[in-house]
């Protein structure tokens, strides 16, 4: 395999010394780029975009190309494994993802199989096979999965939902179907980022965007302790390399400490606490990704400096820390100034290392 050219990324993950803290962006091939609506609208539909190898690989690399970021992401996305388990994905225009057979009851739930990564979700590790070989070392590429309870509220409610009433009324009214289901997503999970670290994926992102949502009793039973069973079951070394695992909840600042417990390299958080913070908080156990508010790309340069700026400060001397926003971009943000925030960080993090 290719050296890396640049390895900051992995290197910030598993707090070894780095020259500068490294930077990468949640959803940094994505709509705020007109590269990347061209090469949507040649796709047809966004999953055509996923299915192609060439068209993901390209997507992946457009904000590569325009900024000095220190990782690639796979272009595909967490609904990808529900897809595969029979739910029949499909993205209408203006509304984000729909599910045309969502899962109502135990019988449904019974029926779901596990997908074979190199089966009916080949075009995800033909993507990270061709990135890979495109990349030609540059940065290192993230794989990544939507968290079980993630996955489980799409799949339950049918898409996007800002009450997750039908999956809670799972929860409350039949746990054990709930169990079921989220103990079959943990299973089809580990092997679908096996296999794309098989495939060539350098490190992996849990994607628990709904974690938040839960009580903090039902967020171990029904979320963390099944991306305990994932963090216990992926493959942590490949090709001679450490391979470092990312657990985020969005919301979950509250959990970092038992998030750590899970054995995980590093967390991603979102915006609500101070870095800082969480740094005491979890000590020396994992590294920390964040945590920029998306918002402060509505601003001018100046300020988007001085928020990088503090967060960097907050964060302190040392490696461990990988800069981000907190969850992902907004599509209307001016893209000159993600190439202001990726300098910005670049040039500030020299003094803390
Ligand atoms: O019209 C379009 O072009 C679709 C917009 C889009 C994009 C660019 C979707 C639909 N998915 C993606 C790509 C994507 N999704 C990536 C690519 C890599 C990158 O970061 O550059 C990743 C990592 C995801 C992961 C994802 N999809 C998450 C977890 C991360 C997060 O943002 O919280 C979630 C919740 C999804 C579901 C999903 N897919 C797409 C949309 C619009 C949504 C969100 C729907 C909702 O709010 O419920």
């Amino acid at each position: 395999m290719t050296e890396l050219k640049n390895d900051r990324f992995l290197r910030a993950l598993l707090k070894q010394p780095v020259d500068t803290t490294p930077v990468w962006i949640m959803r940094q091939a994505g709509r705020y780029l007109p590269e990347y609506r061209a090469t949507r609208a040649r796709a047809g539909s966004f999953m055509d975009l996923c299915k192609n190898a060439d068209l993901a690989c390209e997507v992946t690399l457009q904000p590569l190309e325009r900024y000095a970021l220190d990782a690639a992401i796979l272009f595909s996305d967490i609904l990808t494994v529900p897809d595969a388990m029979g739910l029949g994905l499909y993205f209408s225009e203006g509304e984000g993802p729909r599910f045309t057979n969502p899962v109502q009851s135990m019988a449904d739930i019974e029926k779901i199989g596990i997908p074979d990564p190199e089966g009916e979700l080949q075009y995800v590790m033909n993507a990270v096979r061709t990135i890979r070989r495109e990349l030609d070392g540059r940065v290192p590429l993230i794989g990544f999965t939507g968290s079980p309870w993630t996955l489980a509220t799409y799949m339950v409610e049918g898409s996007s939902s800002k009450d997750f009433a039908k999956v809670k009324g799972m929860l409350y009214d039949n746990p054990k179907a709930l169990h079921l289901l989220l103990d079959k997503l943990a299973d089809s999970i580990i092997l679908y980022l096996n296999a794309q670290i098989a495939a060539g994926a350098q490190a992996a992102m849990i994607f628990d965007t709904w974690g938040g949502s839960l009580t903090p009793a039902t967020y171990r039973e029904f979320s963390l302790r099944y991306m305990q069973k994932i963090v216990d079951g992926v493959t942590r070394e490949h090709d001679g390399r450490k391979v470092p695992v990312i657990l985020f909840t969005k919301g979950g600042a509250q959990w970092l400490e038992p998030m750590a417990d899970t054995g995980c390299d590093a967390l991603g958080l979102d915006w609500t606490i101070n870095i800082s913070e969480a740094r005491q908080r979890v000590g020396d156990r994992v590294a920390l990704q964040g945590n920029m508010d998306p918002c402060v790309l509505y601003a001018s340069p100046d300020v988007i400096r001085q928020h990088v700026a503090t967060i960097l400060a907050s964060y302190g001397q040392g490696s461990g820390h990988v800069f981000n926003l907190g969850h992902g971009i907004h599509q209307h943000i001016n893209p000159e100034n993600v190439g202001v925030l990726v300098d910005a960080v670049h040039e500030l993090g020299q003094q803390y290392h």
